[in-house]
């Protein structure tokens, strides 16, 4: 049976810590019913999730299968108080940034590149999307549609189990995923956000600033038009280059608002700055040189760690890069605001779409990076 695991829970929708105390049990024997089922006294006496107790229930002497936050009202599955670490990753970029995309593939990576990992959603929304999503990008070979603004996005809930841990007892991480829509990234310092949206970016382990490197003038004069077309959001992006800089102080200081962190103070979380969409910097003279640890394989998988030479070098590469490029305010922007910032590069297709948004056989570089550094960071695999 079920036995409390000791890192404090966190509810993955207001982000504030969870007890079985906290929550709320349900029953539901079919779609349109529902009881409430409190927990007994033996129940709580050894943190168990609580059995309907209801006689004519078809569901009587089985575990519920639903519970509420008591905090928020929010709707979870109970499981998620019975993990050993709570990892929570939030996505930030413009429209078209590659949010979305990038998800898409770090998702399929966890499940099929040979991590001793094995991935599991957590509830039915979190399945339907990602089947959604895998299909449309794998099978379909289809760009994916952008992301719904305006409304507070669900997050996805998955259980990682570590295989790589010999023992009777697997441990269990729960990884949730913010991915909201880059249009209400881009209006985040003035206009009031969704109370949801705002947990989010301020309560996530590791924020991930996106960042379109096809928005950068400097790239645009070098990159054929067709390859560009193919890689922007057309019915979103235009061509004029979103600020960035602004968008960082922006999110620094909505996070600074909503944590009361003085502005003087560097915000203590994570900033892994991914620069998307790689393969279509193949095409620029002025590009990565091609020896560059960035465009090789990735080591961190191999070698069942985190490399940090390898990172190093790659976050050095990328900020000459952006050196090159003027984008010095941008770096100074992420450096000035945040503690720990470490830059990547990614990309989720590995070649650009064709003009009709149709993809090639997908084939991610990189994409798990930034993850295993969180991971690395959390103590769930070395640092070599
Ligand atoms: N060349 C290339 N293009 C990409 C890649 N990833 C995404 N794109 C392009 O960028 C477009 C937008 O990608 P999304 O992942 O939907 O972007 P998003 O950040 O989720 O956008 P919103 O949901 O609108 O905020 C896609 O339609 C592709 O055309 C990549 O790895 N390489
Ligand atoms: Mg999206
Ligand atoms: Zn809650
Ligand atoms: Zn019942």
């Amino acid at each position: 049976m079920f036995m409390f695991s000791k890192a404090a829970a966190v509810c993955p929708y207001c982000l504030r810590e969870l007890k079985l105390s906290d929550m709320k049990f349900y029953c539901v024997p079919d779609e349109d019913n529902r009881h409430e089922v409190r927990r007994s006294f033996a129940e709580k006496l050894k943190g168990r999730l609580p059995v309907c107790k209801r006689r004519l229930c078809r569901n009587h002497g089985l575990t519920i299968r639903e519970a509420v936050c008591k905090k928020c009202g929010e709707l979870l599955p109970p499981q998620i108080l019975f993990h050993n670490k709570f990892l929570s990753l939030c996505a930030v970029g413009v429209a078209g940034a590659g949010k979305s995309s990038y998800m898409t593939t770090l998702i399929h990576e966890l499940r099929y590149s040979g991590l001793p990992w094995i991935l599991q959603a957590m509830d039915v929304d979190t399945t339907r999307l990602a089947q959604m999503n895998e299909q449309y990008v794998y099978e379909e070979r289809h760009c994916l549609r952008g992301t719904e603004a305006g409304k507070s996005p669900k997050p996805q809930l998955w259980t990682i189990l570590d295989n790589s841990v010999k023992g009777e007892k697997i441990p269990t991480y729960a990884l949730t995923i913010y991915d909201g829509a880059g249009e209400d990234c881009e209006r985040i310092d003035y206009t009031p956000l969704d109370s949801k949206i705002s947990h989010y970016l301020s309560g996530a382990k590791m924020l991930l600033i996106m960042f379109d490197p096809l928005l950068l003038s400097s790239v645009r004069v070098e990159i054929s038009h067709d390859t560009l077309n193919a890689s922007m959001a057309t019915e979103r992006q235009t061509s004029a280059p979103a600020n960035m800089v602004s968008m960082v102080n922006s999110l620094a200081n909505y996070i600074r608002r909503n944590c009361n962190i003085p502005p003087g103070k560097k915000i203590n979380r994570k900033a892994a700055v991914v620069i998307t969409k790689l393969d279509a910097l193949n095409e620029m003279l002025n590009g990565f040189a091609s020896g560059a640890t960035i465009l090789k394989e990735s080591p961190h998988v191999q070698s069942r760690g985190f490399v940090e030479s390898d990172s190093e070098m790659v976050d050095l590469e990328i900020r000459d890069w952006l050196t090159r490029q003027g984008e010095t305010a941008f770096l100074g922007a992420i450096d000035a605001n945040f503690k720990d910032v470490r830059v990547f590069g990614v990309s989720s297709f590995g070649r650009p779409p064709d003009l009709h948004k149709r993809l090639p056989k997908v084939r991610p570089h990189r994409v798990l990076d930034p993850f295993m550094w969180m991971l690395a960071a959390e103590g769930v695999i070395p640092t070599i």
